[in-house]
């Protein structure tokens, strides 16, 4: 009996399959379906990291199974590779970071291909290949001849250490997301995508993801944020003296009425203030003649600017001393305040307060003693007592006039009609989505195709000018964009004019570069960015896979380009990913020798500790040193923590197979799974014991009859076991079952003949999507000819798979009445017990007395009642 060597056979399969071209997508007409599987594809950050082996793993064994099912799988590889950390290093370490881009896919590519994926490695490229970029140039101008692309000044988010803008998907509670430095609001020139023309359609698309998580469609729908009411107009009746008689060209604020957006104008005569944000241009003006307002103002831009931020903070506010006239009551008049939780980019940055049904306005109108008129009742009762809470729930509306006696639903629609009527409001959608700010004042990224002549204006760079391509001698000893500072690049001649002018040297937001890369997979060196026929052939990804961290950003952006380049005529299909999958982390403990003087914790490796369990208690000592560690907290593995376990170790102590079954046996995919030494070891165990069985397979020997059978219905079982899993994302479920399959035709030894060489053969298919080198090895024990890739996947028999199961007919006094669902073979006193706590049988005994029951094992229940 021969020991299984990973070492020998992993590279000798790989070869094999190298040799003989076996994951070049079929092209041409197969007669076979398709099937796109996809996994984010990676930051070329420097290594292969467990997180991506998990991702890549997962994607493997739906490829694998694809495949062995009948389908043309389309399965490949690149590399997301612009992007801040290249600067990075270009800034710290002197490096190009086009080298260091391009010698860190070098690696990575070197380790991905050790896990043996069955990867189409002839259709990669790396969004910093010009081939890419310019063709993303290409589409960007369609989209911009398309009306779909414009420049505005915006307030942008600016992240002083990054030295850059970011998109509001980039800002986390207040903070840069790479950088964790607190943004600031800047002003600045910048590109859009309009994003917003896409909204309804993009919420609309999400009801068709039916294989999608439902977290991630419910955040897509929260991020796009639609919201249905009312704007408002409220005439000024007072103003300060000072605001009285501006200039002509100015705003006249003695004259236009403030817009307020709402979601109750049922409440409206529940009404007590208007309120105003910080930096909404009719407080900045008073703040340029009242100190008191400009010092609340800065006050305010000082505290964090997240929704959340502005959630927690104490309600603050200052009465802005102007008067403006209820639109159903002209005769009512109602200050305007300035209030720290009105936002001035939702809606039109200014609200009425309803302190009666709104929760902020009442904790606001209670610190500066605003009138409190409720004005929604709970139905059936006639009077609503506002204390500390507000009443947000349904009801009859009262106090309110004409709307008087109406349902809340039934007064809002009455109360636009009226203002629409008298034309102070109309009934308005509004959505939380802003436009895409996609200008990025970085080198590393793709350049934006445009040219400013100080004629002409913004020129489109010609077709045949494309790609801009980046300039290799740039200079990061300095803050801001090379491209700016660069002696020539942007010096050209105007494509229309011929006059002098100034190429754009902002990039774009690395999320273009990703939001349609699954497209150009298709056909990755077509002459146009989409190659039609290929698209439409293999799109929608029918299998994504990726972090949850995605959910938003990336996921949005890829669903509103798609339609964006579908609208454009570049391909068909325009929600790209039909099956989204997101995976859990790969997690590992911490170990810390004491900390710092900043009480910062000394992390130390995983490799350079040894656990004991000493009195029921685990003792960490430090290999190198013998020093007593402190043992931390399970966490994502990150370099930070020095919790970070390489699968380049795990490969060359166990194999790649065991790597492989490990990364997704532990737990379910979407959870987080511990790495652990022994987790490692037990799927390197398991790879001996199944290997063991095919070592020791003797084909001559006939076997008994009823180990034959028994050994049939476990086959059977088993496939339909590990179908299922492998099918349903349960790779946990799927590998535990191979474990215990193995365990059984291990322990069947009294089988034998087509019975055991069929177990084999499944057996080998089964587990070939997990542990590929070790199934080719068996298959060809087996003395099958070809690779076991190309093999057909096992097929169950119902019968056989049947569960062991029997349904056991209940009969009253003689007459069936129910039934139920029993273990075959279970006791019968088990099956009276279970029959006379059933509900279904009680209801039927209608409270009879029973006087017997007859349980007949496996076959029926008789009861005998009266
Ligand atoms: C009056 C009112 C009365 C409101 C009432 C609520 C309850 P969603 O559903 O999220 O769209 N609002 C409007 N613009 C705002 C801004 N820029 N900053 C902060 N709050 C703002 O929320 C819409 C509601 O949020 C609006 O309806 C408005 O308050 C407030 F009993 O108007 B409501
Ligand atoms: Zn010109």
């Amino acid at each position: 009996m021969a020991r299984y060597d990973p070492k020998t056979t992993e590279p000798r399969q790989q070869a094999r399959w190298a040799e003989a071209e076996a994951f070049v997508t079929p092209t041409g007409e197969t007669g076979r379906p398709k099937y796109y599987v996809l996994e984010m594809f990676p930051y070329p950050s420097g290594n292969i990291h467990m997180g991506h082996a998990r991702n890549y793993v997962m994607g493997d064994v739906v490829a694998r199974s694809k495949r062995a099912m009948g389908y043309d799988v389309l399965h490949p590889m690149g590399w997301d590779a612009f992007g801040m950390p290249a600067e990075n290093a270009a800034m710290e370490r002197g490096i190009h970071p086009g080298n260091w881009t391009r010698s860190n896919i070098a690696t990575m590519r070197d380790q991905l291909k050790l896990l043996g994926l069955s990867l189409d490695w002839s259709r990669e490229f790396a969004t910093c290949d010009p081939e890419y970029y310019g063709q993303q140039q290409a589409w960007f101008l369609d989209l911009y001849r398309r009306g779909l692309v414009y420049r505005k000044d915006g307030v942008v988010n600016w992240d002083p250490v990054d030295n850059t803008v970011l998109a509001n998907e980039q800002v986390i509670e207040g903070r840069g997301w790479r950088s964790g430095a607190i943004v600031e609001k800047r002003k600045l020139n910048q590109w859009f995508l309009r994003i917003t023309d896409y909204a309804d359609d993009l919420i609309e698309g999400l009801a068709e993801l039916d294989r999608w998580p439902d977290k991630v469609r419910l955040m897509q729908e929260n991020w796009i944020g639609r919201s249905k009411g009312a704007t408002l107009w409220w005439d000024i009746a007072e103003v300060p003296a000072f605001l009285n008689g501006t200039a002509d060209g100015q705003p006249s604020h003695d004259r236009d009425p403030i817009e307020v957006y709402t979601t109750r104008p049922d409440t409206l005569f529940g009404a007590s203030f208007l309120a105003l944000a910080p930096d909404h241009p009719l407080t900045r003006a008073i703040a340029e003649h009242r100190p008191d307002v400009a010092a609340f103002v800065k006050a305010c831009a000082q505290t964090g600017t997240s929704e959340a931020d502005i959630e927690k903070a104490e309600k603050q506010g200052i009465d802005l001393g102007i008067r403006v006239r209820h639109p159903f009551d002209p005769d009512r008049t109602l200050p305007v305040w300035s209030a720290n939780f009105v936002l001035s980019t939702y809606g039109s940055g200014a609200i009425f307060g309803c302190p009666g049904h709104d929760q902020r306005d009442l904790d606001f109108a209670r610190k500066y003693d605003l009138p409190v008129v409720p004005v929604v009742r709970p139905d059936g009762s006639d009077d609503v007592e506002i204390g500390t809470e507000a009443y947000v729930g349904p009801g009859r509306i009262f106090n309110s006039d004409f709307l008087d006696g109406l349902s809340v639903e039934e007064a809002k629609a009455a109360a636009i009609a009226r203002l629409e009527a008298s034309g102070h409001g109309k009934g308005a959608t509004i959505y939380r989505l802003r436009d895409w700010g996609v200008s990025r004042q970085r080198y590393w990224g793709c350049p934006i195709p445009i040219i400013h002549c100080p004629t002409c204006g913004p020129v489109p760079v010609p077709a045949d000018q494309l790609p801009v391509v980046l300039p290799e001698d740039v200079t990061f000893d300095v803050p801001g964009n090379p491209l700016d500072r660069h002696p020539t690049w942007k010096h050209v001649d105007c494509p229309s004019c011929g006059t002098k002018a100034l190429r754009e040297t902002d990039t774009l937001d690395t999320f273009v570069d990703s939001s349609w890369y699954f497209a150009r997979f298709t056909d990755p060196t077509a002459a146009e960015p989409i190659a039609r026929a290929a698209a439409d052939k293999w799109l929608p990804v029918d299998q994504y896979i990726g972090g949850v961290e995605h959910a938003v950003l990336h996921l949005l952006y890829a669903r509103f380009i798609s339609r964006a380049l579908s609208d454009a005529g570049l391909m068909s299909v325009r929600e790209p990913f039909a099956g989204l999958f997101t995976q859990g982390m790969v997690v590992h403990e911490t170990y810390f020798e004491g900390t710092d003087a900043v009480g910062k914790p000394q992390w130390v490796e995983p490799t350079d500790v040894r656990i004991e369990t000493v009195d029921g208690q685990r003792i960490a000592t430090r290999l190198s040193t013998g020093a007593r560690l402190s043992i931390g907290d399970i966490e994502k593995m990150s370099k930070s923590k020095k919790n970070v376990v390489a699968p380049a170790e795990i490969l060359e102590s166990h194999g790649v197979d065991a790597g492989r079954l490990f990364v997704l046996s532990d737990s379910p995919p979407e959870r987080d799974v511990q790495w652990t030494p022994g987790g490692v070891e037990g799927a390197s165990r398991f790879v001996q014991r199944a290997w063991t069985l095919f070592d020791t397979y003797d084909p001559d020997f006939a076997g008994e009859e009823a180990a034959n059978a028994a050994l049939v219905r476990e086959t059977h079982k088993a496939i339909k076991a590990v179908t299922e899993g492998v099918e349903g994302f349960r790779f946990n479920a799927a590998i535990a079952k191979l474990y215990a399959f193995v365990a059984t035709v291990r322990d069947q030894g009294q089988a034998g003949g087509a019975a055991k060489r069929q177990a084999l053969s499944a057996l080998a298919r089964l587990i070939a999507p997990f542990t590929p080198h070790l199934a080719e090895e068996c298959w060809t024990r087996l003395g099958e000819e070809g690779m076991i890739l190309n093999a057909p996947w096992p097929v169950w028999d119902a019968d056989l798979a049947a569960d062991d199961e029997v349904v056991l007919p209940v009969q009253v006094n003689g007459k069936r009445r129910a039934e139920i669902r029993v273990a075959r073979g279970t006791d019968p006193a088990e099956v009276e017990a279970l029959v006379l706590a059933d509900p279904g049988v009680r209801a039927r005994l209608e409270g009879q007395e029973i006087r017997k029951v007859v349980v007949v094992k496996d076959r029926i229940v008789n009861l005998v009642v009266g």
